[in-house]
Protein backbone atom coordinates (compact mmCIF):
# COMPACT_ATOMS: atom_id res chain seq x y z
CA UNK A 1 0.00 0.00 0.00
CA UNK A 2 1.55 3.77 -0.94
CA UNK A 3 2.06 5.47 2.04
CA UNK A 4 4.82 7.65 0.97
CA UNK A 5 3.15 10.98 0.10
CA UNK A 6 1.41 11.76 2.71
CA UNK A 7 4.03 11.73 6.08
CA UNK A 8 2.20 12.08 9.61
CA UNK A 9 3.99 13.44 12.63
CA UNK A 10 7.36 12.05 13.28
CA UNK A 11 9.88 12.52 16.64
CA UNK A 12 13.22 12.14 16.52
CA UNK A 13 14.40 9.92 19.81
CA UNK A 14 17.53 8.84 20.63
CA UNK A 15 18.60 6.74 23.84
CA UNK A 16 21.77 9.05 24.83
CA UNK A 17 25.29 6.86 25.15
CA UNK A 18 24.28 6.63 29.05
CA UNK A 19 20.45 4.90 28.88
CA UNK A 20 22.78 2.69 26.34
CA UNK A 21 25.54 1.34 28.74
CA UNK A 22 22.72 1.14 31.77
CA UNK A 23 21.20 -1.29 29.47
CA UNK A 24 18.07 0.97 28.98
CA UNK A 25 17.59 -0.10 25.02
CA UNK A 26 14.72 -2.44 25.29
CA UNK A 27 12.85 -0.94 27.66
CA UNK A 28 12.39 2.44 26.56
CA UNK A 29 12.00 0.99 22.98
CA UNK A 30 9.02 -0.88 24.33
CA UNK A 31 6.94 1.72 25.49
CA UNK A 32 7.15 3.40 22.24
CA UNK A 33 5.94 0.50 21.09
CA UNK A 34 3.43 0.01 23.67
CA UNK A 35 1.80 3.20 23.44
CA UNK A 36 1.06 2.37 19.80
CA UNK A 37 3.67 4.58 17.80
CA UNK A 38 4.72 3.42 14.49
CA UNK A 39 8.86 2.41 13.91
CA UNK A 40 10.17 4.16 10.69
CA UNK A 41 13.93 3.99 12.14
CA UNK A 42 16.44 2.63 14.10
CA UNK A 43 20.03 1.68 14.41
CA UNK A 44 23.06 1.94 16.88
CA UNK A 45 25.53 4.50 15.98
CA UNK A 46 28.70 6.24 16.93
CA UNK A 47 28.27 10.11 16.94
CA UNK A 48 30.66 12.13 15.22
CA UNK A 49 31.89 14.99 16.80
CA UNK A 50 29.83 17.65 13.82
CA UNK A 51 26.50 15.65 14.03
CA UNK A 52 26.37 16.12 17.65
CA UNK A 53 27.40 19.74 17.38
CA UNK A 54 24.88 20.40 14.55
CA UNK A 55 21.99 18.31 16.25
CA UNK A 56 22.49 20.76 18.97
CA UNK A 57 23.71 23.68 17.62
CA UNK A 58 21.20 25.98 19.13
CA UNK A 59 22.39 25.79 22.80
CA UNK A 60 25.81 26.84 21.40
CA UNK A 61 25.87 29.74 23.36
CA UNK A 62 25.22 28.00 26.61
CA UNK A 63 27.66 26.83 29.14
CA UNK A 64 26.94 23.22 29.40
CA UNK A 65 27.21 22.71 25.48
CA UNK A 66 30.69 21.43 24.69
CA UNK A 67 30.07 19.07 27.79
CA UNK A 68 26.85 18.26 25.70
CA UNK A 69 28.56 17.35 23.01
CA UNK A 70 30.99 15.49 24.58
CA UNK A 71 28.55 13.25 26.75
CA UNK A 72 26.73 12.57 23.19
CA UNK A 73 30.00 11.47 21.49
CA UNK A 74 31.11 9.57 24.72
CA UNK A 75 29.52 6.10 23.20
CA UNK A 76 27.15 4.81 20.84
CA UNK A 77 23.49 6.05 20.99
CA UNK A 78 20.14 4.21 19.52
CA UNK A 79 18.65 6.73 17.03
CA UNK A 80 14.97 6.27 16.51
CA UNK A 81 11.93 7.66 13.99
CA UNK A 82 8.79 7.38 15.83
CA UNK A 83 5.79 7.94 13.68
CA UNK A 84 1.77 8.76 14.71
CA UNK A 85 -0.56 11.56 15.86
CA UNK A 86 0.82 13.60 18.29
CA UNK A 87 4.02 11.99 18.59
CA UNK A 88 6.03 14.52 19.02
CA UNK A 89 4.15 16.06 22.66
CA UNK A 90 3.37 12.18 23.82
CA UNK A 91 7.00 11.67 23.36
CA UNK A 92 8.11 14.28 25.14
CA UNK A 93 5.54 14.05 28.06
CA UNK A 94 6.80 9.91 28.13
CA UNK A 95 10.39 11.13 28.65
CA UNK A 96 9.61 13.41 31.38
CA UNK A 97 10.98 17.03 32.54
CA UNK A 98 14.69 17.49 31.35
CA UNK A 99 15.79 17.65 34.68
CA UNK A 100 15.42 14.33 35.95
CA UNK A 101 14.26 15.15 39.49
CA UNK A 102 11.88 17.22 38.58
CA UNK A 103 10.25 14.18 35.95
CA UNK A 104 7.56 12.48 36.83
CA UNK A 105 7.69 9.02 37.98
CA UNK A 106 6.29 6.59 35.13
CA UNK A 107 8.17 8.83 32.77
CA UNK A 108 11.72 7.26 31.23
CA UNK A 109 13.62 10.08 33.28
CA UNK A 110 11.62 10.19 36.34
CA UNK A 111 12.02 6.53 36.40
CA UNK A 112 15.99 6.24 35.09
CA UNK A 113 18.04 9.73 35.69
CA UNK A 114 19.34 12.17 38.45
CA UNK A 115 21.57 14.32 36.52
CA UNK A 116 20.65 16.16 33.88
CA UNK A 117 23.75 15.96 32.07
CA UNK A 118 22.90 12.13 32.56
CA UNK A 119 19.41 12.65 31.43
CA UNK A 120 18.82 9.38 28.97
CA UNK A 121 17.07 10.13 26.38
CA UNK A 122 16.14 12.87 23.83
CA UNK A 123 12.93 13.85 21.88
CA UNK A 124 12.38 16.28 19.35
CA UNK A 125 10.82 19.33 20.76
CA UNK A 126 7.97 20.57 17.45
CA UNK A 127 7.16 18.66 14.39
CA UNK A 128 9.37 20.88 12.61
CA UNK A 129 12.59 19.43 14.68
CA UNK A 130 11.44 16.11 14.35
CA UNK A 131 11.83 16.34 10.44
CA UNK A 132 14.94 18.53 11.18
CA UNK A 133 16.58 16.27 13.24
CA UNK A 134 15.52 13.01 11.33
CA UNK A 135 17.25 14.22 8.60
CA UNK A 136 20.63 15.14 10.61
CA UNK A 137 20.40 11.29 12.09
CA UNK A 138 19.29 9.25 8.96
CA UNK A 139 19.44 8.77 5.14
CA UNK A 140 16.25 9.27 3.52
CA UNK A 141 16.84 4.67 2.40
CA UNK A 142 17.04 4.29 6.51
CA UNK A 143 13.20 4.92 7.12
CA UNK A 144 10.93 2.42 6.37
CA UNK A 145 7.58 3.14 5.23
CA UNK A 146 5.62 -0.07 6.50
CA UNK A 147 1.80 -0.77 6.64
CA UNK A 148 1.21 -2.86 10.51
CA UNK A 149 -2.05 -4.26 9.08
CA UNK A 150 -0.06 -6.16 6.11
CA UNK A 151 1.47 -8.83 7.24
CA UNK A 152 -0.82 -11.57 9.02
CA UNK A 153 1.72 -13.03 11.60
CA UNK A 154 -0.77 -13.65 14.08
CA UNK A 155 -4.07 -14.90 12.13
P1 LIG B 1 15.51 17.66 25.90
O1 LIG B 1 15.07 18.03 24.50
O2 LIG B 1 16.69 16.74 25.89
O3 LIG B 1 14.42 17.28 26.83
O4 LIG B 1 16.07 18.94 26.52
P2 LIG B 1 15.34 20.32 26.45
O5 LIG B 1 15.11 20.75 25.05
O6 LIG B 1 14.22 20.33 27.40
O7 LIG B 1 16.53 21.09 27.11
P3 LIG B 1 17.72 21.80 26.43
O8 LIG B 1 17.94 22.98 27.25
O9 LIG B 1 17.49 21.90 24.97
O10 LIG B 1 18.89 20.78 26.71
C1 LIG B 1 19.22 19.74 25.85
C2 LIG B 1 20.07 18.75 26.60
O11 LIG B 1 21.23 19.40 27.12
C3 LIG B 1 21.61 18.82 28.34
N1 LIG B 1 21.64 19.84 29.39
N2 LIG B 1 22.60 19.93 30.27
N3 LIG B 1 22.70 22.43 32.87
C4 LIG B 1 23.12 21.40 32.18
O12 LIG B 1 24.16 20.82 32.42
C5 LIG B 1 22.30 20.96 31.06
N4 LIG B 1 21.17 21.52 30.65
C6 LIG B 1 20.74 20.80 29.59
C7 LIG B 1 20.62 17.73 28.65
O13 LIG B 1 21.15 16.49 28.16
C8 LIG B 1 19.41 18.15 27.83
O14 LIG B 1 18.60 17.04 27.55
Amino acid sequence: KATADVRAEISYVMIKPDGVQRGLVGNIISRFENKGFQLKALKLFQTPKDVAEEHYKDLKEKPFYPKLVDYIISGPVVCMVWEGDGVVASARKMIGATRPLEAEPGTIRGDFAIQVGRNIVHGSDSPENGERETAIWFKEGELMSWDRTMTPWLV
